[in-house]
């Protein structure tokens, strides 16, 4: 993890879950990081315990964080990306494309276009516009490292979730077309693919009835957004000539989108 000390770091969708145990990770690690999302007080509570593990790490190496309120599905708002960051924050090392969601588990015919088009918006067109610009900045300086969360869903659809796969599916074939247009270069690409994650992601895929999201991850020890970041620090802390292509991870009571063993 010595890697990642001064490497500067942007995770987006850095206010919950997943994104938000990463920035606090990479912040323990000696890394800056500039974390965005959308809800921007949020993101200044991830990025004080971001202030507290690094100030616990006892690293002088990192310690800048600064938050940036962006909507990945916004085009304008990340074609401006670059203007808002502080300068001595520009040379960015590593990116996580985080941000995404699903809505819903309606069946094919009966889901809203407005379901479609929000998670299409933010899981793909954002993810390959917020990586475009990134691209573009690691060609640049000749490195850097491109890390997007796809999903298991991403490798097996399921019913009640054709939207959501479809989007994650597509992750997928982005991520792996990139690396091969990379593989003339430094920059690395890795795909993280996490099973079971209990974080805001079920909440927002039941609209927020509480007790529908806790409902399932019953009977099992479902992962932990600490336990995904795990890997993508892990996969961000390789030797440079290394590229973690994917890391499917799961609970160790799942073994695929769909086959997974529950305490009676
Ligand atoms: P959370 O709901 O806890 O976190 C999602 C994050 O994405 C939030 O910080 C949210 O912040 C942000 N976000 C959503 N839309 C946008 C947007 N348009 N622009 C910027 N930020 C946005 O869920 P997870 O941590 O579980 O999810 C993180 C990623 O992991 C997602 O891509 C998800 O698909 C993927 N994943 C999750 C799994 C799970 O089981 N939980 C399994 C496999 C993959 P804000 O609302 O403040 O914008
Ligand atoms: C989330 C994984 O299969 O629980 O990306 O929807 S799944």
């Amino acid at each position: 993890a010595s890697r990642l000390q001064n490497k500067t770091v942007v995770v987006t969708g850095a206010t919950s879950g997943i994104g938000a145990a990463a920035a606090v990770l990479f912040a323990k690690a000696g890394s800056n990081v500039v974390l965005a999302a959308r809800r921007a007080e949020i993101l200044k509570k991830v990025a004080e315990q971001c202030t507290v593990a690094h100030k616990e790490s006892g690293l002088s190496a990192g310690g800048k964080f600064f938050t940036l309120q962006l909507d990945v599905s916004d085009k304008s708002q990340v074609a401006s990306f670059w203007d808002k960051i502080p300068h001595d924050l520009r040379d960015v090392d590593i990116l996580v494309n985080n941000a995404g969601f699903v809505l819903g588990v309606e069946h094919a015919g009966d889901i809203k276009d407005e379901d479609i088009e929000a998670m299409f918006d933010t899981n793909v067109l954002g993810l390959i516009s917020v990586s475009q610009l990134f691209v573009r900045h690691f060609k640049s300086r000749g490195s850097g490292h491109l890390i997007n969360i796809g999903s298991i869903a991403g490798r097996e659809p399921y019913a009640a979730g054709s939207i959501y796969t479809a989007t994650k599916h597509a992750v997928h074939a982005f991520t792996a077309s990139v690396m091969r247009e990379l593989v003339n270069t430094k920059i690395r690409v890795t795909e993280i693919q996490p099973g079971m994650v209990e974080t805001e992601f079920s909440i927002i895929r039941f609209r927020g009835d509480v007790a529908a999201a806790k409902k399932v991850y019953e009977g099992l020890e479902p992962l932990t957004g600490h336990d995904v970041a795990e890997e993508v620090v892990w996969a961000a802390s390789r030797p440079d000539h290394v590229q973690v292509a994917e890391v499917l991870v799961m609970p160790v009571n799942q073994a695929s989108a769909t086959v997974n063993y529950r305490a009676p």
